[in-house]
């Protein structure tokens, strides 16, 4: 049965979703399982990106869930952007895999009723990088994403005002932020500005010391949740 993400941000009072893409060396699974174990007392959850899954495929997905099930939220990002009928079908899927959550992406806006999962399912209304055509659509994807039931949306990081607008839309959403780090927002930044969680990669993945990267984050989280 999937699970709740804010109910790992509270757990851990972390509000990080670590991104899985890139694997620097040569053993992606043993790589990542390394560094979870490492990190995992500083992460709310994990999102795999699709360069992930193609390098590990579905058995090693699976493995790395089962692993740290109940220990971590996983949510999948397989940039789903389809007719209704096949992101039906993807969610399906994604669900056997083990996961908890799925990002999918609005601008087709294919889907006519809301989608059958058990997944928590998070629609994308903006994007991180700077000239997105979605972006010219926030107000309409946000409402999309509200009218389908999602129970939340992305939001890049690196776009506060986006951010504090698509809050004031749904404000019940849970907001996802990438951009946190190599992209050039500060960690805490996507919180302050309304997000549930910022999703963080090469900052981490690609540190020295991705213990002590993770610790400076979620202290700028916590200092934002605490006094902010
Ligand atoms: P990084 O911290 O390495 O820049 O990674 C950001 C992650 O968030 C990547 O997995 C990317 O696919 C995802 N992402 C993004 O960067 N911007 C968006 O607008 C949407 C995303 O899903």
């Amino acid at each position: 049965m999937p699970r709740d993400l804010r109910d790992f941000g509270k757990n851990k009072q972390s509000w990080v979703i670590l991104a899985l893409d890139y694997a620097p060396r040569a053993d992606p699974l043993s790589e990542w399982r390394a560094l979870i174990e490492k990190t995992m007392h500083l992460l709310a959850g994990v999102k795999l990106g699709l360069p992930a899954f193609l390098r590990i495929g579905p058995d090693g997905t699976k493995q790395l869930i089962e692993e740290f099930k109940g220990k971590l939220y996983f949510l999948a990002d397989f940039k789903l952007a389809d007719i209704h009928e096949v992101v039906q079908e993807e969610l399906r899927l994604i669900e056997n895999l083990g996961f908890d959550g799925a990002i999918i992406h609005l601008f087709p806006r294919c889907i006519e009723e809301p989608l059958h999962t058990q997944l928590e399912v998070f629609g994308l209304v903006s994007m991180s990088c700077k000239e997105s055509l979605v972006d010219h659509h926030l107000d309409e994807l946000s409402g999309y994403a509200s009218k389908l039931g999602l129970k939340g949306v992305v939001v890049g990081a690196t776009k506060p005002e986006s951010i504090k607008r698509v809050r004031k839309m749904l404000q019940d959403a849970v907001i996802l932020s990438p951009g946190v780090g190599v992209q050039g927002a500060a960690p805490g930044s996507a919180l302050a500005a309304g997000a549930d969680f910022e999703i963080i990669g090469r900052s981490v993945i690609y540190s020295v010391d991705p213990l002590s990267e993770l610790e400076k984050v979620v202290r700028a989280q916590r200092l934002v949740r605490h006094e902010g």
